[in-house]
């Protein structure tokens, strides 16, 4: 018998055509919108970016036919990968043909390092065609280096006139896009005659605002991750024996967490911006969790499920301090590096540290304080996803539960298992929903590089309706930025967007999560993603999205 080298599922996906707005379908003409400022600091910004700041939004409408002149565009993946990446790329692809056949299409491969490194290959119809409606990065793969030195752009114009490239597009998140705003006002500045165009990634979602609705990837990567807690639930509501701690990704922002806790409606669910309003503390996280277990415990319910974002440690308060302290200590601390073990590490750490912050840090387990010093991101940022906060929790619950026990307040059973759910779902194949608004974002990219635009990044918005009607343009990136502090200097940088604790989302979870938690529980089961049948199994948004537009 032959081996086989594709799934069925995979080879039906290789023939299904995402589906596009009807103003991407025909011929295209822009409307310009109003000029635009950035969401805070606009002075700084202004300064920072005066050939790219305060252009106006740009919104596709359907137009006569026009001859466009022909372009080299070259593609990035950069930061984790997202369901929907290949899409971006063979919507590019299409979008480029389709505008004219003699467009040229090359990948830098490895993120953006192969700008700089002068690693690429030419993009054809063949290698696009092997990854449509795929998961992953590897057409090209991805990585995390930050385009931040000058040294870096002029290299990357180097390549860019070799190969007769006019555009660049970064498909990335916050950071890679704040570097694609500058990589614009720096190729405009020395006239390169460099377009740079964003592309909104990330399956955290906190790369959203009025204008990208959301990043590509959160949907595909929430929906796996719902499939896994309804089965947790199932097998728990089953054999009755355990408590499910499951950390979820999502950096900072806890909308990952609070989508699979509407999908699937957990006994807890830990919202990390509703700790920092209420200023608690990791025992008033603990005690709100034991509450639960000794409730339900009353009832013989010694099982549950507790999601956990992974960024929750970052906003406890002190240890939000904490961590500030560490990354201006850790910034570029050649002493530091040179240590080799861990002990003298801490030691070294905990001799610099304001007396508050040391108190903290003394109280965390050694594989916790360990893990809050590990090498920051190329960015700056605490590698979150490497700090094991459900096992911290599972710790620190259980000696709760023991002093309650001997006090006889508690007498369930408590045993739990941690799980971390992350990159289970961050190369699946892409949902229809992601499938095609990611086809639909690249499309949007060759226009905006066609007429000329940089600076912005491509917008595809009005996605709870039918994608026929869904608005495609360009918004500026200087429009989502402001000023923060990074690697100890102040930076203009996009704001992230975190979870709103008066938004439509939170505010549902709030209303129904006492009713979760207690001994009626109300699991939801959501079962795997459905790519063929009724649209309403197959074709829905996230619950976040929906609630957002107030459907
Ligand atoms: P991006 O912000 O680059 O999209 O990455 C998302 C993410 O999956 C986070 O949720 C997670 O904290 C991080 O990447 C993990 O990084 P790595 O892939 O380097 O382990």
């Amino acid at each position: 018998m032959k081996s086989m080298t594709q799934s069925p599922l995979q080879m039906a996906r290789s023939s299904y055509q995402p589906k596009l707005p009807s103003a991407l379908k025909g011929n295209v003409v822009l409307k310009e919108g109003a000029n635009t400022e950035s969401v805070a600091d606009q002075s700084e910004i202004k300064q920072l970016f005066p050939n790219t700041y305060g252009m106006p939004l740009i919104t596709f409408e359907p137009g006569d036919k026009k001859e466009y002149t022909t372009v080299g565009v070259g593609v990035i993946l950069s930061g984790g990968q997202a369901p929907g990446g290949h899409n971006v790329i063979s919507g590019l692809y299409d979008g480029l043909k389709a505008l004219n056949p003699n467009n040229k299409l090359y990948g830098f491969l490895g993120g953006p390092i192969g700008l700089v490194d002068h690693e690429y290959v030419e993009l054809d119809e063949e290698i696009v065609n092997e990854y449509r409606n795929t998961g992953g990065f590897d057409i090209i793969g991805s990585g995390r280096t930050k385009l931040e030195e000058e040294w870096q752009y002029e290299k990357g114009a180097e390549i860019c006139k070799k190969l007769g490239i006019n555009a660049i597009v970064i498909i990335g998140g916050d950071d890679s896009n704040t570097n694609a705003c500058v990589l614009a006002e720096y190729y405009l500045q020395k006239k390169t005659g460099i377009q740079v165009i964003g592309c909104p990634k990330t399956i955290d979602g906190d790369l959203k605002n009025e204008l990208i609705e959301t990043s590509f990837g959160f949907d595909t990567a929430c929906k796996v991750y719902s499939e896994l807690i309804g089965n947790i639930q199932r097998d728990a509501n089953s054999a009755k024996k355990y408590w499910h701690f499951i950390r979820l990704m999502g950096r900072s922002a806890s909308h990952i967490t609070l989508e699979c806790a509407l999908q699937s409606q957990p006994n807890i669910c830990i919202v990390s911006e509703e700790v920092e309003a209420k200023n608690m503390t990791l025992n008033d996280v603990v005690e709100d969790i034991v509450k639960v277990i000794v409730h339900r415990s009353t009832y013989g319910l010694n099982f549950g499920t507790i999601l956990i974002p992974e960024g929750l440690i970052e906003f406890i308060p002190a240890m939000k301090t904490l961590i500030a302290e560490l990354n201006e200590l850790l910034a570029h601390n050649e002493d530091f590096n040179a240590l080799n073990t861990d002990d003298e590490k801490r030691e070294y750490v905990k001799g610099l540290l304001t007396p508050d912050s040391h108190q903290v840090y003394r109280s965390l387990p050694k594989g916790i304080a360990k893990q809050l010093t590990l090498d920051r991101d190329p960015h700056g940022n605490v590698q979150v996803s490497l700090i094991e906060t459900e096992k911290l929790l599972i710790e620190m619950v259980a000696k709760r539960l023991a002093q309650l026990k001997a006090n006889s307040i508690y007498k369930g059973k408590f045993s739990a298992i941690n799980h971390f759910f992350g990159y289970e779902g961050r190369c699946a194949i892409p949902s229809n929903f992601d499938a095609d608004y990611t086809y639909s974002l690249g499309y949007t990219a060759s226009v905006l590089i066609s007429e000329g635009k940089t600076g912005y990044m491509s917008s595809v918005r009005n996605l709870t309706e039918p994608a026929s009607e869904w608005i495609a343009g360009g918004v500026p990136i200087t429009m989502m930025m402001n000023m923060e502090r990074r690697h100890g200097k102040m930076k203009p940088v996009i704001q992230k967007a975190l979870v709103l604790l008066d938004g439509a989302p939170f505010k549902y979870f709030e209303k129904y999560r006492e009713h979760w938690a207690d001994e009626r529980s109300s699991y939801i089961y959501p079962g795997p993603i459905q790519y063929y049948g009724p649209t309403e199994v197959c074709d829905q948004p996230t619950r976040t999205l929906l609630l957002e537009q107030g459907k």
